[in-house]
């Protein structure tokens, strides 16, 4: 009798420690990413003199688009490039560009950064 109850609290220890860790990888995405059925929507604003926010952190091993949105943006963070992907991208003075990811590694990190050099973004996939 003794051994089930044991048995018992030690298995609802567990389900709480799973349960625990699956929370707090949903808590560690950043709060610009957003789940839209099974693609992640990262959303990036580009000002004259930044990208924000700098560090994202989003979920690895599924499909991302990156929503690059510019207000009155006549800076060269318009001019984006993503070299490990090969990606070039020129964002509008006023509105937003997509940029779509394949699904990237757990640990994998991506770095983005304007046409000079002068301006970068990364994101982490965890
Ligand atoms: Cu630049």
């Amino acid at each position: 009798m003794n051994k089930k109850i044991i048995s018992t609290a030690l298995s609802m220890l567990v389900l709480i420690a799973i349960g625990a860790q699956l929370f707090k990888r949903e808590a560690a995405q950043s709060a610009n990413v957003s789940m839209n059925r099974d693609v992640q929507a990262i959303q990036i604003s580009a000002t004259p003199t930044a990208y924000e926010p700098n560090i994202t952190i989003a979920r690895a091993n599924m499909p991302s688009v990156i929503q690059l949105n510019s207000q009155n943006n006549y800076g060269c963070t318009r001019e984006l490039r993503i070299p490990a992907l090969n990606v070039q991208a020129t964002l509008p003075n006023t509105g937003q560009e997509q940029i779509k990811l394949s699904a990237q590694a757990k640990g994998s990190v991506l770095d983005a950064v304007c046409s000079m050099g002068m301006y970068r973004f990364s994101i982490r996939f965890e």
